[in-house]
């Protein structure tokens, strides 16, 4: 079966339901619904308890922790307050005499092909070497590194190496421009940056160290006093002399012994930058105790691992999925995963299924901006269609970021997957560190689109605007009733912002606020996601503020005099980003109008990073406002997807401009 364009959007609620195969369901770790329905029972009986257990199955302490859950200061809660583990220890120095030492660790697969494997007591050996070249930098526990690194085992071992001395680590995406770079060094107040002098992706090669040196350059990161360039590629890169060393220099002579700094369970093992309503990315502050209990726990529980499976997160550790399911989730359940530096279309379409096929791939995460993507490449050129590829390693898939379109899940599942995977549609954000509602392999009846059920001890629920509780088949907020481990601490330097984002006073100040509408189904319960319901848009997965590229735009000072910013629903990218623009000069047409939008989509790809480039620009003389001033988002939404204004347009200053800006450049 394949699927136009329009018939990914034709099939919007799928009733079908596909159960666990037998078979599955007797090999699994969480073997059936009724072992899925008693561990929910136990969370529930026993809410520490439960939680204590599995910290202690699950997390090799240093110190064992005597208190479980702390919510003394609520809504700042602490999870194993007292016991202390090092959460690279966790990931590789629990294997060493066992019999995963010698397994392979990661499978790397370079953008031209090139493969590098590395065993686990290797990358230990790795990871303790490049610690000790941190500490020979000066980097202390609890000091701040700021990563911008390419998808390579440099990059999984530079976050080891943090975590190894107690350094909190920063990852920002490669595909962020030196302004967002800049931003987040000095929010987090970064000592140190790892970098590379280039990275390949799609056979091109890209700039990294440059970017660094044009945000350091900008001002107020005084606090970086070292750079680290991975030579990714031989081409020369501009050294800042006393500041820049090569990899290379900075591990000349270090011992590859490097012993792991017990941290206490709630120091912070990362910061991890995320959009929010407003113009400024919040810092999302991990644990190390409670994360790494959830990062392993879900692991093994959502994609089963077992001894002999490959796994394959495809997902980039400048994001939360890079982090729990690439850099710590599979290491520390003692998984072969494989890394990929490349893109999904290069050096064609069939990249993904070649290499599922060529490193034997059972378990397959991706995003389903990704799917629909291969979806189309594979209607308009049958060569790159997965039928052309061995795919039979594969047992299990996942899909991330955003909802998945049933459409989309049931070519996944026939066209990838051979109608034997079961798909694990698994729903949670950078905020909730690992795996919040997905239905379990072995367990769950599968229905398309839906995320199903929460794992067990997460307290999900929709609610009302006053926080109470809605029956099956209303829609709602989706909220978190119940604090869990690898929850936010905090907003880094910013307290008062977390408060308010996660745990309004409106729902009483103890629910956590996904910022997600959800609806749960009448049948069974099951959780559908309908989508942010603050500004926040998802491009292909990736969250954007609205604010954040309205800010970029009117940064233009010379041109733009006011921005708005709203999504469009889209075929591939899910949902893509479309700016009203009013210009400082007359509203242009035609050619120009045509130049001056690709000049703003160049601009807010430079501020931001090209995935916040917009789709549309429009212009008008002004934009659509209440005589109180307030634009009319739900006017500009229905603009955007083209749709016949059908609001009361009555509160409206112009009613005029509406004709303007529902005309495309
Ligand atoms: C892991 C990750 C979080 C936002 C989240 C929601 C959307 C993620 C989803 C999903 C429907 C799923 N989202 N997974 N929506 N079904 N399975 O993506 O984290 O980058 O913080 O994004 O993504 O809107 O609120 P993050």
């Amino acid at each position: 079966m394949s699927a136009s364009p329009s018939a990914i959007e034709s099939v919007l609620i799928e009733n079908r339901v596909f159960p666990p195969s037998e078979e599955t369901v007797k090999a699994a770790r969480i073997s059936g619904m009724e072992a899925y329905e008693a561990l929910c029972a136990e969370a529930e009986r026993d809410f520490e308890g439960y939680w204590a257990r599995l910290a202690r199955e699950n997390v090799i302490w240093t110190k064992p922790f005597t208190q479980v859950l702390d919510d003394s200061n609520a809504p700042f809660y602490k999870w194993f307050a007292d016991g202390e583990l090092n959460a690279s220890a966790n990931c590789l120095d629990r294997h060493m005499g066992t019999e995963v030492e010698h397994k392979t660790a990661i499978i790397f697969e370079a953008d031209d092909g090139a493969v590098t494997r590395v065993t686990y007591r290797e990358l230990l050996k790795r990871v303790g070497r490049f610690a000790n070249a941190l500490k020979a930098q000066g980097v202390k526990k609890g000091d701040r590194v700021l990563i911008y690194m390419p998808m390579t085992i440099e990059g999984v071992v530079a976050m080891q190496a943090c975590a190894r001395i107690g350094a909190t680590h920063s990852v920002v995406f490669g595909g962020f421009s030196a302004k967002a770079v800049q931003e987040r060094a000095i929010d987090v107040g970064a000592v140190l940056v790892i970098t590379a002098n280039y990275q390949m992706r799609g056979g091109k090669e890209l700039p990294l160290k440059s970017i660094v040196d044009e945000a350091l350059a900008m001002g107020g990161c005084e606090s970086v006093r070292t750079v680290l360039v991975y030579e990714r590629t031989s081409t020369p890169w501009n050294r800042v002399q006393g500041r820049d060393l090569s990899f290379a220099e900075a591990l000349e002579g270090q011992d590859a012994d490097c012993p792991p700094v017990s941290v206490n369970a709630e120091h912070p093992l990362f910061v991890l930058y995320t959009s929010g309503s407003t113009g400024k990315p919040k810092g999302v502050q991990h644990s190390t105790g409670g994360y790494m209990l959830w990062a392993r726990q879900t692991a093994l529980w959502t994609f089963d691992l077992q001894d002999k499976d490959v796994f394959w997160c495809t997902a980039d550790i400048g994001w939360i999925t890079g982090h729990t399911y690439v850099t710590y989730g599979p290491l520390a359940a003692g998984a072969t995963q494989v890394v990929f530096e490349g893109v999904p279309t290069y050096p064609n379409a069939g990249r993904f299924w070649q290499m599922i096929e060529r490193h034997k791939v059972s378990v397959f995460y991706t995003a389903p901006t990704a799917i629909r993507s291969l979806i189309k490449a594979a209607d308009s050129d049958d060569k790159v269609h997965p039928k052309n590829w061995d795919l039979s390693s594969l047992r299990i898939l996942g899909s991330v970021g955003e909802p998945i379109n049933p459409e989309a899940w049931m070519w996944y599942y026939k066209n990838v997957g051979g109608e034997r995977c079961p798909i694990v549609d698994t729903f949670w954000q950078t905020e909730n560190g690992a795996h919040v509602i997905t239905p379990l392999p072995g367990a769950t009846p599968l229905v398309p689109g839906s995320c199903t059920l929460p794992l067990p001890g997460m307290a999900v629920a929709v609610v009302d605007e006053t926080g109470h509780d809605l029956p099956n088949g209303a829609g709602g907020m989706l909220v978190i009733k119940r604090p869990w481990p690898s929850m936010i601490r905090t907003i880094w330097g910013d307290p008062e912002r977390f408060k308010k984002s996660y745990f309004p006073e409106e729902l009483g100040g103890r629910i956590y606020l996904a910022g997600d509408g959800a609806v749960r189904s009448e049948d069974r319960g099951y959780f559908r996601i309908t989508g942010r319901i603050d500004d926040v848009l998802n491009v292909s997965g990736h969250r954007m503020g609205t604010m954040e590229i309205e800010s970029a735009l009117v940064a233009k000072t010379d041109l733009v005099a006011e921005a708005a910013v709203v999504g469009r629903p889209d075929d591939v990218t899910g949902e893509a980003i479309c700016a009203f623009v009013v210009l400082k000069r007359p509203r242009p047409e035609g050619e120009e109008a045509q130049q001056i939008a690709k000049e703003l989509r160049d601009w807010v790809a430079r501020e931001i990073g090209p995935i916040a480039r917009p789709k549309d620009i429009r212009f008008g003389e002004n934009l659509p406002k209440t005589r109180s001033g307030k634009i009319m988002r739900r006017l500009l939404r229905s603009l955007a997807k083209g749709e016949a204004i059908t609001q009361d347009t009555s509160t409206l200053e112009n009613p005029a401009i509406l004709d303007q800006l529902a005309q495309t450049n």
